[in-house]
């Protein structure tokens, strides 16, 4: 398997890389690791999305091409690599880049769909560790830059180093990692660097908070609670963890309203409760400990329905 990822690199001088939509630190900081890799070859990535990085991010300096300025540059590029998604929907408009070209899906989400030509997906904490695996088995030098973008994305899929996920082989590849990167400056990046609004949207979701038979914390958030703030940037990563973060809280709900009469629901558990089941029910998917789905109806009965299914 590793061998015809390692031909694939070997055999090609130019990608498309393709992140997930609503970009995260693994999928954002893979892609800059693997860009950089390349780039040390003499070859060339280059990183297709149309969403904003968010902000604590923006020190990877991840270069990308939405997709209306990639295909005015449009290159005869043969291989597509994508990273932390498993399925195509992640792609949303991209998902023609994939047409008529070779494509390495390198995931670690165990519902991936294997849409690839090549599918290297393992169960693992993250794409970050995948690739340092890769890397460090093809014998591919890690500079500063490739093992930061690597940590970050370690670091942020595990919730810094505290969900099951960490194994050994984790605290590895974060090990090795560790000293090849600015500690300090990466993890003040990271975690030290919340916007003032975001602080703001915060406390106005948090006032929605409340527990329902003392295990299941619900916080929500209107179109029309969004108005009334006047923000720029409307950034909810975190806040469905900040509930589960409660001590008697064991299933956590957040309850984000798309549009008239269709909410997105986001769901995390502590311990056992399997949420992935929850959410598929109700046509969506996710881990046992963190999915989501939307569903159609009131404010009202969406909380009622995942309340009354919970107990
Ligand atoms: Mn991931």
């Amino acid at each position: 398997m590793i061998t015809k990822i390692r031909n694939v690199i070997e055999n090609n001088s130019e990608f498309i890389i393709l992140p997930h939509k609503s970009p995260d630190g693994d999928t954002i900081g893979s892609s800059v690791a693997l860009e950089r890799l390349l780039k040390n070859m003499n070859k060339k990535g280059y990183i297709v999305l149309n969403d904003e990085i968010p902000l604590n991010l923006h020190f990877l300096n991840c270069k990308v091409y939405t997709l209306e300025e990639f295909e005015k540059i449009n290159l005869n590029i043969e291989t597509v690599i994508t990273l932390d998604s498993s399925d195509i929907s992640r792609f949303e408009n991209r998902v023609k880049l994939l047409e008529n070209k070779t494509v390495v899906n390198i995931d670690h989400h165990i519902t991936n769909m294997n849409y690839g030509d090549i599918n290297y997906v393992f169960e693992a904490s993250s794409v970050g560790e995948i690739l340092f695996n890769i890397f460090t088995n093809l014998n591919y030098e890690i500079d500063e830059k490739i093992a930061e973008g690597l940590y970050v994305a370690i670091s942020t899929d595990t919730g810094s180093f505290k969900y099951t996920n960490t194994t050994t082989d984790t605290f590895f590849a974060a090990s090795k990692l560790r000293d090849k990167i600015d500690f300090e400056k990466v993890n003040t990046e990271l975690y030290q660097n919340i916007s003032y609004e975001d602080v703001i949207l915060s406390n106005t979701v948090f006032e929605t908070l409340k527990i329902y038979n003392e295990k299941v914390g619900i916080i929500y958030l209107t179109n029309e609670m969004i108005d009334e703030l006047n923000l720029e940037v409307i950034n909810t990563d975190g806040l469905v963890e900040k509930v589960r973060n409660i001590n008697e809280v064991e299933v956590a709900i957040f309850i984000k309203e798309i549009n008239e009469n269709l909410f997105k629901v986001s769901l995390r558990s502590k311990y056992d409760f399997d949420v992935a089941k929850l959410a598929f029910k109700y046509s969506g998917g996710g881990h046992k400990k963190a999915a989501g789905c939307a569903i159609e109806g009131s404010l009202e009965e969406i909380i009622e329905l995942f309340v009354n299914e919970i107990k």
